[in-house]
Formats: structure tokens, C-alpha cells, sequence
């Protein structure tokens, strides 16, 4: 199969929900030699986007919803093991999760997959995180960037309360901000004073490794 055959194989394993044919495709692409983080973000993320449209149109319902982000979180967990941060040069820590409120962590656990291959030391403080576990997180590891993921329009507030809390531990300008997930716009991360906006994990390492190649 080529690479055009495969993303699209891989969007419709999510789509039709079919667990076996989504692992099977992984193997598929590597013996074709296709990079696995783009099946990962042209394939499955793409039908997982399908679904949601799907979902918000009414044409699928919550179960199938979460079936498909069942799949879409083996995919992912199977590709990062295949993933070898190797000899690449260490940068530096981020403190990464997904807003209080707000359960989605798919992308958030994509955005870590990469960043830890680009040598980012990054710890993943999960997902419905209050904003003052961002801060304490930073303060204990001494963080240089805080990363958080939100994916409802009601949740991304909660950025806002980081930066504010941010600022209130004097912190702001020390420990860097990046914004990311669905609804999040760079115009909202201005509006905030969010340090970096990424719209997706591949913006995310293109920015670090930039940052720390200054
Ligand atoms: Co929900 N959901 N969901 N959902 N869900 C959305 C977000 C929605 C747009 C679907 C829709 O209606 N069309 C909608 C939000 C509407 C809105 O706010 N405007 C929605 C809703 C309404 C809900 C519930 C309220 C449904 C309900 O209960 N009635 C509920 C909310 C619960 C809660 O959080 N309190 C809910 C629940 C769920 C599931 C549990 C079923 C499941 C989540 C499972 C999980 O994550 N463990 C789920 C899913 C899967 C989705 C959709 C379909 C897909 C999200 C996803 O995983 N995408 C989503 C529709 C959509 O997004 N179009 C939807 C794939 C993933 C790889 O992409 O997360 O965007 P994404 O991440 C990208 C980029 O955004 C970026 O990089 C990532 C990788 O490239 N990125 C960052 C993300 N974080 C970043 C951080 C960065 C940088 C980049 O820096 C730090």
C-alpha cells in the first residue's frame, strides 16, 4: 500500500471503529516506510476529527465517540514505543496537561509523545488538572515552559487562570506558557499573554527545537 492509501486506511479503521485493522496498519506503514507520527496525525487524528464532526452533527452517538478514542489512544501509546528519543540532545522541562474541567487527552498525550522525542523532559500531570497543580508542578520540577490542552470552549478559561496565577507567583517571563487544543487560537493566546500558541503536537516540537537551537 502506499503512504496515500495507508492514511486513508488509517482514518477509516477510526472511523468504523475496527481496533485489529487500526494496530495492523502500524505495521503495515513501517515495512512501507511510512512515517509513523504522520499516519499518527494525517490518519487517525484526521478520522478521529471525522467522528467529532460526526458527533456534533448528530450522527453518532457518545458511545461510539468514546470507542473511537479508545482506539485512537492504543494507536498512539503503540506509536510512541516505537519512538526512540535516543541521542537527541537534551532541551528543556515542561509541565504538561489538560485543564480542570476538561477530560480530552488525546492530543495533550500526542504533544508529550513528541515533545519527550525531541528531547523535551516533559511531565504529563494528566488531564481535569486545576490551574494551581500547573504551578506547583513548575515550581517543583523548575519548569521552563508550562503546556496546557483544552479542549471545550467552556475549559479554556483555565488558561487564563494559569497565566494569572502565574503572575501572581511572580513566575511570568520565567516559566514560559504554551497553549494548545481545538477551540485555542493564537489570538486567544495573545489575549491571555500565553507565551507560544501551537495548533498541533508537529508546531509544538517545530517551536521547541527552534527555541533551543537560539
Ligand atoms: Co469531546 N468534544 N466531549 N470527547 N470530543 C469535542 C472537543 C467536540 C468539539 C465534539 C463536537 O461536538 N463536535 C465538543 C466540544 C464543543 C465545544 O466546546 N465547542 C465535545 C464535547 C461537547 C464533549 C462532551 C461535553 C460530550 C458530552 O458529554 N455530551 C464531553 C466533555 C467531557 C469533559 O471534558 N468534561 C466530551 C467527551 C469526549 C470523550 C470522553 C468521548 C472523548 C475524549 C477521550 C479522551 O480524550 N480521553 C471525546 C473526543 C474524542 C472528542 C473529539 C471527537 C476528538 C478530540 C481528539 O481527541 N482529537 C472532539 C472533536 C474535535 O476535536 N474535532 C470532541 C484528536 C486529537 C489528536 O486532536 O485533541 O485537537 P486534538 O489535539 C491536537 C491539537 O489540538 C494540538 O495538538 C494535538 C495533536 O496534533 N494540541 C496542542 C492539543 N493540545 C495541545 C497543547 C499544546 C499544543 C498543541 O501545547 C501545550
Amino acid at each position: 500500500m502506499d503512504k496515500k492509501a495507508l492514511l486513508e486506511a488509517a482514518m477509516e479503521s477510526i472511523l468504523e471503529a475496527d481496533e485489529d485493522r487500526a494496530m495492523e496498519l502500524i505495521g503495515e506503514a513501517e515495512k512501507a516506510g511510512v512515517d509513523l507520527v504522520e499516519l499518527l496525525s494525517d490518519g487517525y487524528t484526521a478520522g478521529m476529527r471525522e467522528v467529532g464532526d460526526r458527533f456534533g452533527a448528530g450522527e453518532v452517538f457518545l458511545p461510539e465517540l468514546i470507542f473511537a478514542s479508545e482506539i485512537m489512544k492504543a494507536v498512539s501509546t503503540e506509536i510512541e514505543s516505537k519512538m526512540d528519543p535516543g541521542a537527541v540532545v537534551k532541551k528543556g522541562k515542561m509541565v504538561l496537561g489538560t485543564v480542570a474541567g476538561d477530560v480530552h487527552d488525546i492530543g495533550k498525550g500526542i504533544v508529550a509523545s513528541l515533545l519527550k522525542t525531541s528531547g523535551m523532559e516533559v511531565y504529563d500531570i494528566g488531564r481535569e488538572v486545576p490551574a494551581e497543580d500547573f504551578i506547583a508542578k513548575a515550581k517543583e520540577v523548575d519548569a521552563d515552559f508550562i503546556g496546557s490542552s483544552a479542549l471545550l470552549t467552556t475549559t479554556m478559561t483555565e488558561q487564563k487562570v494559569i497565566e494569572d496565577l502565574l503572575a501572581e507567583a511572580g513566575l511570568k517571563g520565567k516559566v514560559k506558557t504554551m497553549v494548545g487544543g481545538a477551540p485555542v487560537t493564537k489570538r486567544w493566546a495573545e489575549k491571555i499573554g500565553a507565551d507560544q500558541y501551537c495548533e498541533d503536537a508537529a508546531e509544538a516540537v517545530n517551536f521547541i527545537n527552534e527555541y533551543y537551537s537560539k
